[in-house]
């Protein structure tokens, strides 16, 4: 099939095979990879990109699958891409495996991507920004990047979004006082969240 052709009728098969070029190591896939970003640059740009992140566990990924409905429901095409650093130690994911996101994943017009999970963070980002690209050579609305607080990553993708979304506890006064502190000036809206159950009240700590 023609990739790029196919990509810009926004077929999600042909989006997925061409991020995988781009994410490959070889140099004839390089080549190629290159040859795609120019033949689709024309039609990129148009989309809202939308970043978010917090700590492992905080509910991001549930979150993203409850807005990614919402937003498919009122006709908008959605992707979702996650930067996960993964750790050097164990090699595993850190973003866990709520990443997959079932039932969104099944929705017609959302197309999620579950993270890179090698090479140095660097070589992560840039890809991550080439599979921005694509997705909205796509025809993408809205493009969500889901990252977390590890290193530099908050940093890049802050830096490749239209607005950087921090979702955080109830309980976490502290940590929205201190360590984070640099990450909360990155971004441009906190969501307080599983602010239920037995957190209801704590709330008040913002
Ligand atoms: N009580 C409560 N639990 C939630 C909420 N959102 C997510 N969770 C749970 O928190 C856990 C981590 O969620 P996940 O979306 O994987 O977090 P992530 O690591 O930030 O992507 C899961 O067991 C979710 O079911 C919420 O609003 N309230
Ligand atoms: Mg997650």
């Amino acid at each position: 099939m023609d990739l790029s052709k196919e990509l810009m009728k926004g077929n999600k098969r042909a989006l997925a095979k061409a991020i995988t070029l781009i994410e490959s190591e070889l140099i004839e896939h390089k080549i190629k990879a290159q040859k795609l970003l120019e033949s689709i640059l024309p039609q990129t740009g148009k989309s809202f990109r939308i970043g978010i992140t917090g700590t492992p566990g905080v509910g991001k990924s549930t979150f993203i699958e409850s807005f990614g409905e919402y937003l498919t429901s009122i006709g908008k095409k959605i992707a979702v891409l996650a930067v996960d650093p993964s750790s050097p130690v164990s090699g595993g994911s850190i973003l866990g495996d709520k990443t997959r996101m079932e039932k969104l994943s099944q929705n017609e017009n959302a197309f999620i991507r579950p993270s890179p999970t090698q090479g140095t963070l660097g070589g992560v980002a840039s890809r991550t920004r080439e599979s921005i690209l694509l997705c909205e050579a796509a025809g993408m609305d809205i493009i969500i990047i889901e990252t977390v607080g590890v290193g530099q990553s908050e940093y890049q993708v802050a830096d490749m979004v239209d607005f950087f979304l921090m979702l955080t506890l109830p309980n976490s006064g502290d940590e929205l006082q201190g360590i984070k502190k640099g990450i909360m000036e990155l971004c441009d809206g906190i969501v307080v969240n599983k602010a239920d159950g037995d957190s209801i009240n704590m709330g008040q700590v913002l």
